[in-house]
């Protein structure tokens, strides 16, 4: 029979085996004894894709039957980690495929193994997006992710004499994924350049002329929802040219086709690269380019899906919601009110009406620098007509004003879409939707009261805090399943399903057994990675140390470089007295540095300085050892996290919009120390004092700071000698760069100290002491670890998806944790 009697017919493991030794011989050409682990991989995830087919197609029909609301996702990034352990999880799989594999002498970890891990982001903002898709699926929602199936994903990072270097990452080469549909079928043509000419006969019209025109060709990667059926899509548009029509002119050189195939290649690197800073904004063409991409490719096709099912365009809000993930798809704004006026023939009205009633906007950053403004020359040239739409969208919003605040120019000014040169992507975006979210409560508090203030006192309506959360299948039931089965045995498995239920844990929180039991997960876990770090870089970590683990994209703002003044003080307590009484501790690190970002990139730098220093040093008696795990990805934090006892969540406060690994650990029964910023307010709430390590300046006070000027680092240089000692230290041939840390050393004292870093120090300190001390007394320390894992139901992302189905999207079904 073929795959897909099977899919019904399949009963029990033995079943499973048959099916995938005969997917093996029909994808390879091949015995099961001759087929590589790479070859096994590929041929049992196409055999999981039939599964996904069949659900995929049915959901489809389902969600055009019921009429049922869409929500569409545009972000330009994704992270959805590998996708064979979640899909076998997700369909339910797991246990058969395992034994079925086991029968035939496979490991199924090994396979899982092979597959590459899609880089399509670069950090917080795309993995929430994978997080969300996954709670959409389960919660039955018909949502989609929107977003660019980019040829090379994020640099893979490798590090050679501790500086960062950054190679393609060929995600793809073996021509395409294993998981996804191509749609050539569905292909749409995006349009760039030329001019436009308007005539007049009645009503005005716009010819779009002279432009590039583009193809837009879908890919899509089902998402799976939690053992119910439903199987969403991500839909990731690539630029592709058929040059099959295209004539070759065979001039004088006999160059022949050469030249068609040059254009084609030319043109298909609009979706080669993710642009991989997320830091500074950098105004570049190919940039805007790759978001027009993925607005017009995506609106098109949604807006196509909608007519033909015969639905009136007048109840678009009604039947979808598009949202955009921070402001890189904004244009989405400007390309929904095209669509409507120059292709469907609505009026301006009704179509604005139309675009903001559809439309909504997360803000996932505060810092000035990530924000993006597009030089007005480079914008016109490019996308001609949709830089009249934003000029009309901008006059428009300008008189409102006027008749808000007349005469006020400056207020006006700081508000309009178009000012200064430049188009104000956050601007376009407020203006353009009917709601406008930060990400945790202090984020939101921050938009209000500052950075958006002028726009909240104008439509205050607009404006919500949806806290992030993070799925817990992923992040839980696929990384630590040891502990998912623990909690099962403990309080039953409702808490699959609402995560709120994690709460009945604190019952066992004086369970001798249960936290002996926890303790055991814990240390198996920590084991897993002391093999990882030994096989890659060994390094004999001690798998009873502490094991404090900081895990993101280096940043100045996440202050690692703070962590490390802390285990070089820790390293002169040694130097000063080799007896002194340390608590055994293994620092990991890891995260990608943006390859322009020469202070983030020396940051890399000084802690392969310091590990290279610590890590040999007989003196330390193997007391502490410091570890630079590279090439971060979802993969590795699912290995790190549940290993690890200790969360550094560090940031300067008011500068984390939110924070999501912060979540994930406290979910695997990891201790946070943190500053009061974003999600880590949320966590304090939730367990309490005693079960967070919370230090430094609040977000009021950094932010007064700021409006007095900063303060002079000097003062605490002179005061502290442990600071003036570890100044000293990165500048002294203390390391064996002399000059290598000089911009750090300038950074913390000749150029005020803008992270606080300094200011913040003595307080690290004092709470990292304290920390370790309370992690030697094992039992106190279990009880910490129960009450984290009981109270990170509330960071569920099918929490945060509920609130964004219930206030920004209106979705008809509640669902089940909102229900009441
Ligand atoms: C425009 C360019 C420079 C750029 C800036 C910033 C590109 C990408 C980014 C990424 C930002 C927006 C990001 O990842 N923000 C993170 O979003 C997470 C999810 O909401 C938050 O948890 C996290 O605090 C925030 O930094």
């Amino acid at each position: 029979g073929t795959n897909f009697d099977f899919v019904d017919a399949m009963s029990g493991e033995e079943d499973f085996a048959i099916a995938f030794t005969a997917n093996v011989m029909k994808l390879h050409g091949k015995s099961l004894d001759s087929a590589s682990n790479r070859e096994k991989y590929l041929a049992l995830a196409d055999l999981v894709r039939t599964f996904l087919s069949k659900r995929l197609a049915d959901t489809e029909a389902a969600y055009r039957q019921e009429q049922k609301k869409q929500v569409y996702y545009l972000s330009l990034e994704f992270l959805p980690g590998r996708l064979l352990a979640a899909n076998l999880l997700n369909l339910g799989l797991q246990q058969v495929c395992e034994q079925g594999l086991r029968r035939l002498n496979i490991n199924l970890a090994e396979l899982i193994d092979q597959e590459e891990d899609p880089a399509l982001g670069n950090g917080g903002l795309g993995r929430l997006a994978a997080c969300y898709l996954d709670s959409m699926a389960s919660l039955g929602l018909a949502g989609h992710g929107c977003g660019i199936r980019y040829r090379y994903g994020l640099f893979e990072q490798r590090v050679t004499d501790g500086y960062q270097r950054e190679f393609p990452d060929n995600w793809l080469k073996e021509g395409r994924n294993e998981w996804e549909y191509r749609r050539p079928e569905e292909t749409m043509n995006v349009r760039f350049g030329g001019r436009v000419r308007t005539i007049a006969n009645g009503k005005l019209h716009f010819i779009h002329e002279n432009y590039q025109q583009i193809s837009a060709v879908p890919y899509d990667i089902p998402i799976a929802g939690y053992q119910n059926e439903i199987v969403n899509t991500l839909r990731l548009w690539s630029a592709e040219v058929d040059v099959t029509y295209q004539a070759c002119t065979f001039d004088r050189h006999g160059k022949g086709c050469i030249n068609v195939i040059a254009d084609k290649h030319a043109t298909e690197s609009l979706t080669d690269t993710l642009y991989p800073d997320d830091s500074v904004y950098e105004g570049k063409l190919l940039r805007l380019k790759q978001q027009y991409f993925l607005v017009s490719a995506s609106l098109q096709s949604i807006l196509r899906k909608h007519v033909v099912n015969k639905a009136d365009l007048r109840l678009l809000p009604e039947k979808l919601s598009i949202h955009i993930n921070d402001t890189h798809p904004s244009l989405a704004v400007a390309e929904l009110m095209r669509l409507l006026l120059d292709e469907y023939g609505l009026g301006w009205a009704e179509s604005w009406d139309i675009t903001t009633r559809t439309i909504s906007y997360t803000n996932h950053t505060v810092l000035p620098e990530a924000l993006e403004k597009w030089p007005i020359d480079l914008f016109q040239t490019l996308l001609p007509r949709i830089y009249m739409i934003v000029q009309e969208i901008n006059e428009r919003f300008c008189r409102e004003l006027w008749d808000m605040y007349p005469g006020d120019w400056q207020k006006i000014k700081a508000m309009a879409i178009i000012a200064d040169g430049t188009v104000h992507m956050a601007a376009l975006a407020i203006a353009g939707s009917h709601r406008v979210n930060g990400v945790s409560a202090i984020h939101t508090q921050i938009l209000k009261q500052k950075t958006m203030s002028d726009f909240y006192q104008l439509t205050p309506q607009k404006f919500l805090n949806i806290t992030n959360g993070v799925t817990h299948r992923r992040w839980m039931l696929l990384a630590n399943p040891d502990l998912a089965q623990l909690i099962c045995e403990a309080i039953g498995d409702r808490w699959i399903a609402n995560p709120d239920e994690l709460q009945h844990l604190l019952n066992f929180a004086h369970d001798n057994s249960f936290c002996c039991a926890m303790a055991k997960v814990k240390f198996a876990n920590k084991l897993r990675l002391a093999k990882y770090i030994q096989a890659k870089y060994g390094i004999a970590i001690d798998t009873c140390s502490l094991i404090d683990s900081h895990i993101k994209r280096i940043h100045a703002y996440k202050r690692q470089s703070m962590n490390v003044l802390h285990i070089m003080d820790l390293y002169n307590r040694i130097l000063d007295n080799p007896h002194a009484d340390i608590v055994p501790r293994t620092f990991i690190f890891a995260g990608k540095a943006a390859p322009g970002y020469y202070k983030a990139k020396q940051t890399i730098k000084l802690i392969h300085a310091l590990a290279e220093k610590i890590n040999h040093d007989p003196l330390v008696k193997n007391r502490i050892k410091v570890v630079f795990l590279q090439n971060y990805n979802v993969s590795h934090a699912e290995l790190i996290i549940p290993g690890s006892d200790v969360s550094e969540q560090i940031p300067t406060a008011s500068m984390e919009a939110c924070g999501t690994g912060n979540m994930k650990f406290m979910m695997n029964g990891a201790v946070t120390i943190g500053t009061l910023d974003g999600a880590n307010i949320a966590i304090w709430e939730a367990v309490g004092d005693d079960n967070i390590f919370t230090f430094g300046l609040t977000a009021d006070q950094v932010l007064a700071y700021y409006r007095n000027g900063g303060y002079n680092p000097w003062d605490i240089y002179h005061q502290d000698l442990r600071v003036k000692t570890v100044m000293e230290q990165l500048v002294n041939g203390f390391f064996p760069y002399p000059e290598e840390f000089r911009a750090h050393y300038d950074a913390f004292l000749n150029q005020g100290d803008h992270y606080f870093v300094l200011k913040d120090f003595a307080q690290y300190v004092e709470v990292q002491n304290k920390l370790a001390n309370e992690f030697i007394n094992t039992e106190l320390w279990q009880k910490k670890c129960i009450a984290n894992v009981a109270h990170s139901g509330i960071f569920a992302g099918d929490r945060a998806f509920a609130e964004y189905a219930l206030s920004v999207w209106d979705l008809a079904e509640r669902p089940p944790c909102l229900r009441q």
